[in-house]
């Protein structure tokens, strides 16, 4: 199906120029996964009838990795009528400049942003930056098709599209209702893995279930999917995982939130996983209170290499206050029979939030010595206040900047550079409040304890760290 835009200041396009243009902005990784989020979307959009094409910016190189003019450069490399954007919202004030810049070169075009980066601050991004046109939030694949339907006919109208948050011609910025999450993922069409080559990324990703219906304060997964965990059928995911295989792919990372939320269903595709022979590896992410030990031993036997802990603190105060009240006993028990199974096992912690006090802080260091004597990859990350959480609704009143003490957790890798955004970021904290921290975190005594401890809270950067020490740097 040929896609012409009518009347609604989309150029008219030649027949080569495809209808929707689809980017994945991310940079700096470390370990470059193939964006499933963005891929999803393209997928839906062709099985609609929209020709797309998709770039992905996390495989590009360089030191100029974080200038907006790179980044604008590379949002020229396809020309569409519609541009889509996925982040997250380390990379969204990197987005939200360049398109400032594309959409001075390009008026005419449409600009939408999607991903778990925008989806939680949809209403304040179209606010302020005019540049962008429509934001999708949360679960994207049916949005965008709406909308890319609505951009070619006129309907639906933008202001019946669930999940759609527009602008309208007199500026008023709307935020459609919710869109009910997808009950038959089977039915999504899967990721449209033929714009990619695989062999260019470390590691594959599967998504078995979407949601996590936790509450922990800091998460940001309920402003994506609802609180609702909602999976596809075992057959569905052994048909990708097959498919998979068949590229060469050996290794699977499940990217769910909380891979063993449903233990019958963990256990089932254990054994079907087993039983067919498939010659491939896997990891997730879990709670502890989410495995046991037959359900360990069944994940290791059908080919579980690594497992993601959220244990996040050595204090019961602090996790009674995140709602993650776990008893440590567990947490060992867990992590010593995971690590003796021969699973990589994953333990971050978590430091900085506002309650936290120096004894708490210290229970989560020795708490991290323990787990690592259990088996445990033990890494410490500065709490990100992101927006859309519980964390940052709450104490939101008591964040700062300093755009040389941020948590590499949120900004896009250690190797971020923040040059160009660190104005937007000091500008509009409720949109980028995941470059920020606690004022009354202790971040800079803390960190300087962790460091005398010859342990590496790996994930702040503070460039200005020996400075600290030798007390030159303020603190805001
Ligand atoms: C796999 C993964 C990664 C991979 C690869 C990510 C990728 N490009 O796909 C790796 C390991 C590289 C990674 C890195 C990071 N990640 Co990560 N990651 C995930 C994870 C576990 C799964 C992502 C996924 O595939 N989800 C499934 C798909 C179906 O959902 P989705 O991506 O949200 O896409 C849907 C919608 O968002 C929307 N959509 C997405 N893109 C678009 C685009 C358009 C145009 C439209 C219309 C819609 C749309 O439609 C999609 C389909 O429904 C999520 C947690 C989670 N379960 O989602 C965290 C998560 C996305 N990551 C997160 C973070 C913080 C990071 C890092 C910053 C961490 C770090 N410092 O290393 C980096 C940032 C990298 C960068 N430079 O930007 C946070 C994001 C928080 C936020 N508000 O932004 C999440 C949500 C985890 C969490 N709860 O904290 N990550
Ligand atoms: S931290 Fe994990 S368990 Fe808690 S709400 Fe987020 S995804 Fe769920």
């Amino acid at each position: 199906m040929y896609f012409r835009p009518i009347g609604l200041g989309l150029t008219p396009h030649s027949k080569a120029m495809p209808d929707f243009a689809v980017f994945n902005l991310a940079a700096g990784q470390s370990m470059k996964m193939a964006p499933l989020g963005a891929l999803y979307i393209v997928a839906a959009a062709e099985d609609a009838g929209f020709s797309t094409v998709f770039r992905d910016y996390a495989l590009e190189r360089g030191p100029d990795l974080f200038r907006i003019d790179r980044i604008a450069e590379f949002l020229e490399t396809a020309d569409a009528p519609v541009v889509g954007i996925s982040c997250f919202a380390g990379m969204l004030p990197y987005g939200v400049l360049a398109v400032e810049k594309l959409r001075a070169c390009r008026p005419e075009i449409k600009i939408v942003f999607g991903g778990p980066g925008p989806s939680a601050v949809a209403k304040e991004l179209l606010e302020t930056f005019p540049a962008i046109d429509f934001v999708v939030c949360g679960e994207g694949e049916e949005t965008a098709v709406d909308l890319l339907r609505f951009l070619a006919k006129g309907s639906p109208p933008a202001w019946t599209i669930p999940g759609l948050a527009w602008r309208a011609a007199n500026s008023v910025v709307t935020v459609n209702s919710r869109r009910e999450r997808r009950r038959e993922l089977d039915q999504i069409v899967f990721p449209e893995y033929d714009r990619v080559n695989l062999q260019d990324y470390d590691v594959v990703g599967v998504v078995y279930a979407r949601g996590c219906p936790y509450t922990c304060t800091y998460c940001d997964v309920v402003s994506m999917w609802n609180r609702q965990n909602i999976a596809r059928s075992v057959d569905n995911v052994l048909a990708e995982i097959e498919w998979l295989r068949g590229c060469g792919v050996r290794h699977i990372a499940f990217v769910d939130d909380l891979f063993t939320v449903n233990r019958k269903r963990t256990i089932e595709f254990c054994d079907r996983f087993e039983s067919a022979g498939v010659p491939a590896s896997w990891g997730c992410t879990t709670r502890i209170d989410r495995v046991d030990s037959e359900l360990l031993d069944r994940m290791a036997a059908a080919g579980c290499q690594y497992v993601f802990y959220g244990v996040e603190s050595g204090s019961p105060a602090v996790l009674a206050r995140v709602n993650k009240a776990i008893p440590f006993e567990q947490t060992a028990d867990a992590v010593r029979q995971s690590a003796r199974l021969g699973m990589y096992t994953h333990t971050p912690l978590m430091w900085g939030f506002p309650f936290e006090t120096m004894s708490d802080f210290h229970q989560t260091l020795a708490f991290g010595q323990y787990l690592n004597h259990c088996g445990a990859n033990v890494f410490y990350s500065l709490v990100t206040p992101l927006p859309g959480t519980a964390l940052y609704e709450e104490f939101r009143d008591r964040l700062t900047f300093r755009p040389d003490v941020y948590s590499t957790i949120i900004a896009p890798g250690r190797e971020a550079n923040l040059a160009e955004v660190a104005e937007t970021i000091a500008a509009f904290p409720s949109l980028f409040s995941g470059f920020y921290h606690f004022s009354d975190g202790m971040v800079d005594e803390k960190s300087r304890i962790g460091k005398r401890l010859g342990l590496n809270l790996s994930d702040i950067r503070i460039d200005s760290l020996s400075a600290t020490e030798t007390g030159c740097a303020g603190s805001s």
